[in-house]
């Protein structure tokens, strides 16, 4: 009997518990609970970690999990790399619904990084107004480069300055092209650092840099371990049905 873990918290994966939906399949959609509204999902949810990958193998047997689909974001390097240890651990189907990554076009002015220490370092040596579409987990290194005026887009209002003297303005995405230009004009922004997520939820900054000349400082994603991976919704289905087939 089909009972599926959909690891969840990007735009995809709101997608993906959709179609699992309509499919009338018992799938939970899983949220790790870093926000404190979170869009909700059409599916029965549960929040919070498992206890790393132990807690997560020993919730897959309890809940008699038969399929896990990751649909957690590229940087959430993490959970992915506990996901992939917990199904070889319990013997259960994993399947990564991963998207591609962004790739620079004409008129981009991408500088790659591997990392956000290298993010941090590739700032010019001069103060410039920077706009750090990070997140807000991620930002220490920037600590390091107090002589810049940092823009930051958090999700929920941050407890304290999650770093001196930027400017935070709160939103959640999927954003706009329309709405990060004028975003980026009003605070003068002159350079954008930005995680390769991919998807269409983040990429609105990326377009407003170009129409405005500026560079983007384009952050690698971080390794996850070899795992199947499948780059859209239908393809993750078609997964599904196969093992169906088997019987699995
Ligand atoms: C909690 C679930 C949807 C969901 C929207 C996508 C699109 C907007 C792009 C910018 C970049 C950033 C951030 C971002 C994007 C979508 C998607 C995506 C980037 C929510 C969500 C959860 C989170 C967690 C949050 C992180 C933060 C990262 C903001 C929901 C809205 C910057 C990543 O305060 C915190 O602790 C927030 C933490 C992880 C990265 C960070 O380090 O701060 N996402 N984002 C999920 C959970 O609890 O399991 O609240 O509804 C989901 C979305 N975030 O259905 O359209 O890519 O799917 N999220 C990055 O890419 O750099 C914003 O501002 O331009
Ligand atoms: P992470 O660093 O990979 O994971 C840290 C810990 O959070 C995990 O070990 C796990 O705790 C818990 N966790 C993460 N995702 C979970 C989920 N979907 N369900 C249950 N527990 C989860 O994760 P992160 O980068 O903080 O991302 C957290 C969530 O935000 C994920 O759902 C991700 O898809 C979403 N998100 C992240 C980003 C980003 O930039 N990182 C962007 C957009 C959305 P235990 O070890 O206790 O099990």
């Amino acid at each position: 009997m089909t009972r599926i873990l959909l690891l969840g918290g990007t735009h995809e994966a709101g997608r993906m518990a959709a179609a699992l939906a309509a499919a009338g399949l018992d799938a939970v959609y899983s949220y790790a609970g870093r926000t404190t509204a979170p869009v909700a999902a059409p599916l029965p949810t549960r929040t919070g970690g498992f206890g790393g990958a132990e807690g997560l193998a020993q919730w897959l047997r309890d809940q008699r999990i038969t399929h896990v689909i990751d649909a957690t974001h590229p940087f959430a390097a993490q959970i992915s790399a506990n996901a992939a240890q917990a199904c070889a651990a319990a013997g259960v189907a994993l399947m990564a619904l991963q998207r591609p990554e962004w790739t620079a076009g004409a008129g981009d002015r991408w500088t790659h990084v591997p990392d956000m220490e290298a993010a941090a370092a590739a700032l010019p040596a001069q103060p410039a107004r920077v706009f750090l579409a990070i997140g807000r987990q991620g930002l220490s290194p920037f600590l390091d480069r107090p002589g810049h005026r940092y823009l930051l887009r958090l999700v929920d209002p941050p407890a304290a300055p999650p770093l001196p003297g930027a400017t935070v303005v709160v939103d959640r995405g999927p954003f706009t092209e329309a709405g990060d230009l004028a975003l980026m004009q009003e605070h003068g922004i002159q350079i954008v650092v930005a995680k390769n997520a991919g998807g269409d939820g983040a990429r609105a900054k990326l377009a407003a840099a170009r129409q405005l000349g500026l560079p983007v400082v384009m952050v690698a994603r971080p390794a996850v371990p070899e795992r199947p991976e499948a780059p859209r919704v239908e393809a993750v289905m078609g997964w599904l049905r196969h093992g169906a087939d088997r019987g699995v």
